[in-house]
């Protein structure tokens, strides 16, 4: 009988043991061969992913966990000295100066008089690798709303070193219009959190000195173009139009004076889609593909990619890989991965890393197949 029962216990070990072990997938994709394989396990709905220079990896959860992946899939205890958030930790990033400064950044819900706001902070890995030092506070959305959506937000340096923090509507459209506020807008600060001068609206009253963009409804993708040194931008859209933008200074993106899609309520917005004194995006999707993280494709592993966009599909469940020309968008492919995906990033090894959006959240890594 109790032989039985041991018997029975390992028979159900084996079989979980199975069911959470992905196999490898082979997948053909319209250029190239690949197999998707799984390379960490057991995060709590990851969000943001930063290589450190060794190739372990810094990976938010968006409870409020900040962890150190290891090459072979290790995931630490969560980093000490990291912000009390509010269900929101977001992005994670690495000061373009790290292997001397050792700076990360965080961008995060911080709860606050009013409600909650995106905020962005910065504090020094230790030797150790175990916690951030010296965490503070170098942006806070101003003001905060008590409206728990649409927080944005990611983090992106463009090569003359200034740091992008990307802004939701905070489910309050009509703020993205209003210049007085941080909601709805593209934000550009040096890593320090000052004011660069040459901000658009540093010398002009009737906007905030941080504000670079405006009309945005929510930011979830940022990413500089590899050749240019452009930062590209890609937002929800509200029923349709997601879009993709290349943010210029005190250009208005429209929201929500117009749109490619519909509001949620089912509400139309009017038609033409845009104005001649709006800008408008370079793509967009109706029906939505509601995507968060991008990334260029700068690697060698996978040469048919090279120099494509890739968009972190959420409600469309894969992989978005746009072709470009210049700044125009020739063509599409969607990889179907089965789940949520909520980022994607280039690791040093010239390979793709996925966070897929689970309770059991998981590092997923494509390669050629060879
Ligand atoms: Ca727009």
């Amino acid at each position: 009988m109790i032989r039985l029962v041991v018997l029975t216990i390992v028979m159900l070990a084996a079989a979980s043991l199975s069911s959470r072990s992905q196999p490898n997938q082979l997948l053909t994709t319209e250029e190239a061969q690949v197999v998707v394989e799984t390379v960490a396990r057991g995060l709590d709905h990851p969000w943001g992913l930063a290589f450190l220079p060794d190739g372990r990896m810094l990976v938010t959860q968006q409870p409020g966990r900040l962890t150190i992946v290891s090459v072979d899939g290790r995931v630490s205890p969560p980093l000490a000295g990291t912000p009390r958030v509010h269900g929101g930790l977001m992005d994670v990033a690495l000061d373009p100066a790290f292997s001397e400064n050792h700076l990360v950044y965080l961008t995060y819900v911080a709860p606050c008089a009013g409600g909650w706001a995106t905020a962005a902070g910065r504090g020094r890995l230790n030797t150790a690798a175990t916690a951030l030092d010296d965490f503070h506070v170098i942006f806070q959305q101003q003001p905060a709303s008590p409206i728990q959506d649409h927080f944005g937000s990611r983090l992106a340096f463009t090569p003359d070193g200034k740091l992008f923090i990307s802004m939701g509507d905070r489910d309050e459209p009509d703020r993205a219009q209003d210049l007085a506020t941080d909601i709805g807008k593209l934000i550009r600060i040096n890593p320090d959190g000052s004011v660069p001068p040459n901000n658009p609206f540093v010398r002009h009253a009737e906007g905030r000195p941080e504000i670079w963009s405006y009309g945005h409804r929510n930011i979830q993708g940022l990413a500089v173009h590899s050749d240019t040194g452009a930062l590209w931008a890609g937002e929800f859209g509200p029923t349709g139009g997601d879009e993709i933008n290349i943010p210029e200074p005190d250009c208005n993106y429209g929201w929500p004076l117009v749109s490619w899609g519909d509001h949620k309520d089912g509400r139309p917005i009017p038609r033409p889609t845009t104005r001649p004194d709006l800008a408008d995006a370079i793509y967009h999707w109706t029906p939505s593909v509601s995507f968060s993280g991008m990334t260029f494709y700068t690697g060698s592993a996978l040469p048919a990619w090279r120099g494509n966009l890739l968009l972190a599909g959420l409600a469309s469940q894969a992989l978005i890989r746009l072709t470009l020309a210049g700044s125009r968008v020739t063509g599409e492919e969607r990889i179907p991965m089965g789940e949520r995906i909520r980022h994607v990033a280039q690791g040093p090894d010239g390979l793709l890393y996925l966070l897929t959006d689970e309770n059991e959240g998981r590092i997923l890594r494509v390669s050629p197949a060879h």
